[in-house]
């Protein structure tokens, strides 16, 4: 086998960063722009994180610490900076938090130096991923990430507790660590999210109810609590806002996704479900929109999926995957969704606050009930039909 040198790696890598994203202009729905080229993948990640530049060392320039993928990141605008704090899974397949940034929304991303060093708070945790990014308005930035440990009461080596940890950040570089999420009804946590604003003068969180590491439970589907104080914070009372249905994208494993974009109408949430058939997991992205002034009430929550997986894409077992834990609106009404596909790689689609408002209010709410579905297509038909004929 042939011996790279690092600069030759070095160089791929710049390529990588310095190559354009051109929209996909084969695709087209209305709602929203596809790029070609995934915004991030392992192949984005800097060589000087994985290699041992010297070859006095490092003779075979072999990789002696890897990246298995980039994915599910929390996404916030600072600054001029369009910035992505990124899950990077190394190849033992534990995941650790690395700022990619660029000044273009759909392009250029680059990691900064180093990696997210969290403060090591949580003695037991095991594995970190999936932070959601809140610019609050006390002033922090609050990431709400998945915090994995071992269930020390079960003898199962395998047995794990999920919990909401949470940290605040002004500049993504220095990060405090806050004590993580208790929820007093539900026993366990993942995808939670933090509202922007004070309701009521406290903290208001979406969250997702858990039994246990993986079951999302009888009461399930996207909860809210409200707590007083972050530095400690607890929810006595989660109230479920958007109850998981039978075959719908809210069947299963719901999460709140992204932190909500205030506009006219309400508050715009981008999310991610996934439904359980005979053939397998099912994965789409939907939205659902909460009222402006009591944002644990949802208003429009349309049945049909927002965003598939980009066709092309189905390899191996997580190929249906799509997950988003980000978006940016930026100052002139785009929305950039931040997802990920097959668990591997970083995607961005493009729209607009007025798009996803038509699409959240005038997307029918049945359209997954397959009669509705149908009925609701054949009207459309009819209609359409007639227009043509005149
Ligand atoms: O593999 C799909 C997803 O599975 C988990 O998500 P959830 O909390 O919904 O079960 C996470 O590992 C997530 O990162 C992953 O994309």
């Amino acid at each position: 086998m042939q011996i790279r040198s690092f600069a030759s790696l070095m160089d791929e890598y710049e390529q990588l960063i310095s190559r354009r994203n051109p929209a996909n202009t084969r695709f087209y729905n209305g709602l929203f722009t596809r790029y070609e080229n995934p915004v991030l993948t392992r192949r984005h990640i800097p060589p000087f994180w994985m290699y041992d530049a010297d070859p006095a060392q490092n003779p075979y320039m072999m990789q002696r610490l890897g990246v298995n993928a980039t994915m599910n990141s929390g996404a916030i605008k600072l600054g001029d900076k369009y910035c992505l704090v990124v899950r990077v899974e190394g190849m033992d397949r534990k995941s650790f938090f690395a700022v990619a940034e660029s000044d273009r929304p759909t392009e250029g991303f680059r990691f900064r130096d180093y990696p997210v060093v969290l403060p090591d708070t949580c003695a037991e945790e095991t594995n970190v991923y999936d932070m959601r990014l809140t610019q609050h308005e006390d002033g922090w930035i609050y990431g709400v990430f998945c915090s994995e440990s071992k269930d020390a009461q079960n003898t199962d080596l395998s047995a794990a507790v999920a919990a909401a940890g949470i940290v605040r950040t002004k500049d993504l570089e220095n990060w405090e660590r806050l004590p993580n999420l208790v929820t007093l009804r539900s026993p366990q946590q993942r995808n939670v999210v933090l509202h922007p604003e004070f309701v009521n003068g406290q903290y208001a969180f979406y969250t997702r109810p858990m039994d246990d590491f993986i079951e999302t439970g009888s009461g399930g589907g996207i909860g809210f609590g409200l707590c007083k104080d972050i530095t400690h914070a607890v929810i006595d009372e989660e109230k479920i806002i958007s109850a998981r249905r039978y075959h719908t994208i809210t069947e299963s494993k719901n999460g709140a996704g992204a932190a909500p974009i205030k506009c006219d109408k309400g508050w715009i949430h981008i999310a991610h479900g996934v439904r359980n058939t005979a053939a397998g997991l099912r994965y789409v992205l939907y939205a659902f929109m909460t009222d402006l002034n009591d944002p644990s009430k949802v208003i429009a929550e349309p049945g049909g999926m927002l965003l598939g997986p980009m066709g092309g894409e189905r390899v191996g077992d997580v190929s249906n995957v799509v997950f988003s834990n980000g978006a940016i609106a930026d100052n002139d009404g785009k929305v950039y969704i931040y997802y990920a596909s097959s668990d591997t790689r970083l995607h961005v689609a493009e729209t607009d606050i007025g798009r996803l408002c038509d699409y959240l209010l005038n997307t029918p709410a049945d359209a997954l009930r397959s009669p509705d579905c149908v009925r609701q297509r054949c009207a459309l038909i009819e209609k359409n039909l007639k227009l043509m004929a005149k």
